[in-house]
């Protein structure tokens, strides 16, 4: 898997070839407003690091993982949404609605979220 891909929709928002609403950034990862709003909060965390999907995480791949939690941590409480409650999901693959193959964490707030999603 390469670090970063040309023909990858997030890869080119993380080159600054596509402009995006980016309001969060570390050494591993970003986070940008989503195109299409599900919620009045919905941000996309992304790892800086190519990664297409859930499934093609390598050993190694932890911390990354582990720093889209942070960055969805820290981007709830300025968002105002941290104690009022969020939803962070990942979909993986076609069946589970997954549409750009770089993962990325849905943080969702700012409205009551049901629970099962469809
Ligand atoms: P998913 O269906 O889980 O793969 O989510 C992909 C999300 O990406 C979807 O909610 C819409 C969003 N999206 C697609 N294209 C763009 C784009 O060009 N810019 C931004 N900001 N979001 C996008």
């Amino acid at each position: 898997m390469s670090e970063t891909t040309t023909d990858c929709l997030f890869c080119r928002i993380l080159a600054g070839d596509i402009p995006a609403d980016i309001i969060y950034e570390s050494d591993t990862a970003i986070a940008f407003r989503d195109i299409n709003p599900q919620a009045p909060t919905h941000v996309l965390i992304i790892p800086r690091k190519h990664v297409a999907t859930i499934n093609d995480i390598d050993p190694g791949d932890e911390e990354i993982v582990g720093s889209l939690y942070s960055a969805a941590r820290d981007i709830a409480a300025a968002e105002g949404i941290a104690e009022e409650g969020y939803r962070a999901v990942m979909n993986c693959n076609e069946g589970a609605g997954q549409s750009v193959f770089h993962i990325h964490l849905h943080l969702l707030g700012g409205r009551t979220l049901s629970w099962p999603p469809g």
